[in-house]
């Protein structure tokens, strides 16, 4: 019976079994894992679009390379999770569909605008960074697709969070000009990453089940709190101030303590109404239209094989 499947369902979850695509799983647990993966590709590829805006004006050929190559990966891993998606049964023109009618949802973060050089910097190591805290939990997520793309994407964004916190220091120990640059990119994106972990625990309706199936291992103000302790050390280790004047280290908990989100611009971005949303979704639903041509010569190319095949 389903009630038996689904007991013995939670029961592999719990012995820390993974999921593969053709095991029996709940409707809800294929449901919210959709959601969840389409939501992250989607994230991936506008992810691309705040920093490719700076691929053109690259201050050396190094930073450039270095760049366009970070972009490039963000390509990849919305190509694998996509990919991930599918095995769940939802096809890639399907969740395209959904982002592009603006019913699919995408990181909050990339719908703040990137005004300067040092921003480049500040994404690669605040953005990326919240990305590795959440993903390096989800590697270790119950869906085997879902995990198993995690860990290679992990690596990768390793590499990003290096090359953005190298490029942070750099500029934090440049000239006055340099430094008034890094510091006003802080004081800008440092908010916005926080929001990246989603609401609080409290607010979090999708929390309890994601935990129960072994999707999340930890709540979003758990990752948040790692966040905030990493990165607050690397701010103070190259001389750059956080923009929160209620931080304040806690010697008993061995935690920063930090002031209040403001839940109103996070759910007013999350509705489309941020700074960038309209320019980002323009933009996607451009570079969509003008790839036309590609997914037709794509689908010409396998139908010939096809025949070619059956001859
Ligand atoms: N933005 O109940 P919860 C990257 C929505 S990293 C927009 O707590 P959940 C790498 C949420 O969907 C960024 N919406 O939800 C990169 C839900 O609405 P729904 C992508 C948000 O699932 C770096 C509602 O609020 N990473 O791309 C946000 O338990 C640099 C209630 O929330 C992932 O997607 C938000 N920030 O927890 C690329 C990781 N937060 O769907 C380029 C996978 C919440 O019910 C450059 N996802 N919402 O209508 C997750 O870990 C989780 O889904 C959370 C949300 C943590 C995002």
């Amino acid at each position: 019976s389903k009630e038996s499947k689904a007991q013995e369902f939670q029961e592999r979850i719990d012995n820390g079994e993974t999921i593969e695509p053709k095991d029996w799983m709940p409707e809800r647990y294929q449901k919210q894992l959709i959601r969840m993966m389409s939501q992250h590709a989607h994230s991936e590829v506008v992810g691309m679009l705040p920093e490719g805006n700076w691929i053109t004006r690259a201050p050396s050929l190094r930073r450039k390379m270095i760049l366009l190559s970070k972009v490039q990966d963000e390509a990849g891993h919305g190509l694998y999770l996509y990919s991930a998606t599918e095995t769940l049964g939802a096809s890639r023109q399907e969740v395209l569909d959904d982002l592009l009618n603006g019913r699919a949802k995408y990181s909050s973060i990339f719908n703040y605008p990137t005004l300067s050089w040092a921003d480049v910097a500040v994404i690669g190591w605040l953005v990326d960074g919240a990305a590795i805290i959440n993903q390096t939990m989800l590697a270790r997520s119950s869906y085997g697709p879902y995990s198993r793309a995690m860990v290679r994407i992990c690596k990768e964004e390793s590499f990003h969070k290096k090359q953005g916190y190298e490029m942070v220091a750099q500029m934090a120990d440049g000239t006055p000009e340099q430094q008034e640059m890094i510091q006003d990119a802080v004081d800008r994106w440092w908010w916005p990453t926080l929001m990246m972990f989603g609401p609080h625990d409290e607010d979090s309706p999708n929390s309890a089940e994601l935990i129960k199936w072994g999707v999340k291992s930890k709540t979003n103000d758990e990752l948040r709190q790692s966040f905030v302790d990493r990165h607050v050390q690397e701010a103070h280790a190259v001389g750059l101030e956080i923009p929160d004047p209620d931080l304040e280290y806690n010697e008993e908990t061995e935690h920063w303590e930090f002031g209040e989100i403001d839940w109103d611009e996070f759910w007013n971005v999350v509705r489309g109404n941020g700074p960038m949303n309209k320019e980002r979704m323009k933009t996607r639903r451009e570079a969509h239209e003008n790839g036309k041509w590609v997914r037709k010569a794509a689908e010409e190319y396998a139908r010939k094989q096809r025949l070619q095949k059956e001859k």
